[in-house]
This record gives C-alpha cells, sequence and structure tokens, in this order.
C-alpha cells in the first residue's frame, strides 16, 4: 500500500513537472528563513544548440573576488555557463590543460537571492577552441573581468570529454538535472534557490575527483531573503574560494593531473581563488575601522581549510552563510570540503593583513592572501604605493 502511494506520487511529482514549467510546491512552514521551499522542477532538456556565442551569460556573474550587487526583491534568472577546456596558469610558471565552467577556475560566481529561481543552460564546448579575447558585448561582467584581471592567462584548448553541472543550492533530482552530457550537447534545467548560503557548483562526471581536480568549480551566494543582520555595518564584500591542485611536469615541461596524488591527498598547489599570486597580487583593500564581509568556500577536492586572517578577529560568522547559525568572536573557521562560510572582522588599524588556511602545509602551497588596509608599511613580499 505505502510502496504503491509513494509511487504513485513520484510518477504525479514527474508528470506535473514535465506537463508545465512550474515546481510543485512543499507545503509550507511558518519557520524563516525558508517558508516555501520549491522542491524538484521540470524535467531537464538535453538538446543539439547552435551556439557560439559568450560562454557566460548572466547579470549577476562575476569573476572571485567580485560578487555582483543585487536589486532588492526576487526575480528568475537566466543564466548560461558552458563548458570550456582552457590552459591556465595556477602558480607561477605552472600552466596546464584545465577543464572549466565559463573559462576559469574557479568559473564564475553567481549571486541570487533566497526565494530566487535560476534557469540554466550549458553547453558542453569542450571539443570546441572558445576564444575570450576581448569582453562580450551583453555577456556577464564575470567575462570582462576575465579580460581585464585573471592572472591565470588562458588560451583555448579542446578536450572533448562528458560533462555534467551539480548545483549544490539547488534541491532536484540529480540523476536527471545534474546528468552529464556529450561534447556539443546542451542541457537545460531550472532550480531555486531555498537557503541563504555560500554553496558550491561542480562538475558531476565521474570520477568527480578528477573532474574537480582538473578546474571544474565554483559558487552560487544566495543572499538571505531578509539579509543579514549586520548587513548595514559591512563596508566591502569578497568572495574567496579555496582549491587544490594536484599536478606534475611531464617531460615536455608541461603540467597534468597527477591522480594518484590526488588520491593520497598530496596536493602540489593550493589556492585561493585560482591563482597562488591571486590575492597576493591583486590584495583586497579596506580602510582603518571598517567592516569586511567575506564569503569563503572551501572546495576541496580533499582537504578541510582552517580559514583564519592574521591580525583580527571573526567577530560574527555564519556558517555555510544562513544568518540562523551565527557564531561570534573566532579566530579560525574549519570548512571541510564543500562547506562554505560567510566571515565579517573589522580591520583596526592602518596596515597589512595576511589570511591563510591554518594548517600551514597548505598556506606554504599557495593558500594565503592579503588585505591591504590604508597605506602599509612596506614589509617581505610588498610593495611600496
Ligand atoms: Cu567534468
Amino acid at each position: 500500500m505505502y510502496e504503491s502511494r509513494a509511487a504513485a506520487l513520484a510518477v504525479s511529482l514527474l508528470l506535473a513537472g514535465a506537463a508545465a514549467p512550474v515546481f510543485a510546491q512543499a507545503a509550507s512552514s511558518s519557520r524563516p528563513p525558508s517558508p516555501a521551499a520549491v522542491l524538484g522542477g521540470p524535467v531537464a532538456e538535453v538538446v543539439e544548440e547552435a551556439w557560439d556565442g559568450p560562454p557566460v551569460v548572466g547579470d549577476y556573474l562575476t569573476l572571485a573576488p567580485a560578487l555582483a550587487p543585487l536589486p532588492p526583491g526576487n526575480r528568475t534568472h537566466d543564466v548560461r555557463i558552458d563548458v570550456v577546456a582552457r590552459e591556465l596558469e595556477i602558480a607561477p610558471g605552472v600552466r596546464y590543460k584545465a577543464w572549466t565552467f565559463g573559462g576559469t577556475v574557479p568559473g564564475p560566481v553567481l549571486h541570487v537571492r533566497e526565494g530566487d529561481r535560476v534557469r540554466f543552460t550549458m553547453k558542453n564546448r569542450s571539443a570546441e577552441l572558445v576564444a575570450i579575447d576581448e569582453p562580450a558585448p551583453d555577456s556577464s561582467p564575470f567575462l570582462r573581468q576575465v579580460v581585464e584581471k585573471s592572472l591565470q592567462k588562458g588560451a583555448p584548448v579542446a578536450v572533448p570529454m562528458p560533462h555534467g553541472m551539480d548545483f549544490h543550492a539547488g534541491m532536484v533530482a540529480p540523476n536527471d538535472k545534474w546528468r552529464p552530457i556529450q561534447p556539443g550537447e546542451t542541457i537545460r534545467f531550472e532550480w531555486a534557490a531555498n537557503y541563504p548560503g555560500v554553496y558550491l557548483y561542480h562538475c558531476s562526471q565521474a570520477p568527480v575527483l578528477q573532474h574537480v581536480a582538473m578546474g571544474q568549480y565554483g559558487v552560487v551566494v544566495v543572499s538571505p531573503r531578509e539579509g543579514y543582520p549586520s548587513d548595514a555595518e559591512v563596508d566591502h564584500e569578497f568572495v574567496i574560494l579555496q582549491s587544490e591542485f594536484y599536478l606534475v611536469e611531464n617531460e615536455e615541461g608541461g603540467w597534468v593531473l597527477d591522480f594518484a596524488a590526488a588520491m593520497a591527498k598530496r596536493p602540489s598547489q593550493v589556492t585561493f581563488n585560482g591563482h597562488t599570486r591571486a590575492m597576493i597580487d591583486a590584495p583586497l583593500e579596506a580602510s582603518p575601522g571598517e567592516r569586511v564581509r567575506l564569503y569563503v568556500h572551501n572546495v576541496g577536492p580533499n582537504d578541510t581549510s582552517s580559514f583564519h586572517v592574521i591580525g583580527t578577529i571573526l567577530d560574527r560568522v555564519y556558517y555555510e552563510g544562513n544568518p540562523l547559525n551565527e557564531l561570534r568572536g573566532m579566530q579560525t573557521v574549519l570548512l571541510g570540503a564543500s562547506n562554505g562560510a560567510v566571515v565579517e572582522f573589522v580591520v583596526p588599524e592602518e596596515g597589512d593583513y595576511p589570511f591563510v588556511d591554518h594548517e600551514f602545509a597548505d598556506a606554504t602551497r599557495g593558500a594565503i592572501g592579503r588585505i591591504k588596509v590604508g597605506r602599509p608599511r612596506v614589509g617581505p613580499d610588498q610593495e611600496a604605493h
């Protein structure tokens, strides 16, 4: 009896989703911040599409550490992030043929609000040479920022391979929406942002360890419907993704994935925002006494991050980015692979404030950045301005 009821329910949900582009509504709860979680969505479509335009399209997509400003209210986001292969630099002299979402590692930061919907399109263009040499008009802030600011100095390559997309921020059947597609195919699906937070997205193709280690990940920042209690006090917001690389130099002087090292959890580099110099050469900036908010995510794929800002205290931490998970006065936030947090702190006086993975082997491998506050005195590894 129960089995047949469950089966009938599953079939009816599937048919409801297939028949009309509306989501099944869960029974509403009176508890904020998700009074009306939207569960599931229409069945994903896999289509042949003659798209050869910009690989990233959407108004709220940026290159980390930037976060797109979001107007008030809820909206539906039409977002395209295509899969492209690109040779990239992730440390001085270390270039490899990355598998990417949108052309960089990490891929674009998507900013939405709790209660928003995302209509997502992704073409698997891994077999194409996709140039990102000039800002594509009407595409996204992301592509302009890649051209102007990325340290990765990307060059197009073709590495045909099936890939899929898994958004941790979505609540849908993964075998449907997150399924991999072949080179040349396009997948379209929808999901709703039910919970605020800093959520990973990553490739769903097995072995996931290989696809994530090759560079296929990014984050969706879902801002709370009612905001964070400290919103009015925040002066600067930045997005920081930590991730590991497992590369080995080959005989031709190129770098390739060392899968055995990935399985052994022995990274060659650990980076903030995809390059060991990214947050050193282009430090975050603030003025003395200001409040800084970081949307931090530890991608992994394997290791934890003990995220710490030297010279201050994380006086407010929203673990996973949910305002209900508020912690106070933390020196370090422990993030497992795919955990995120919103951390806030005051930079007390003029100076240079490094932030690190306090697991110092990983800081030494590259997980270090800095915040330039005012006009700091010249010290090691700094430049006078
Ligand atoms: Cu992949």
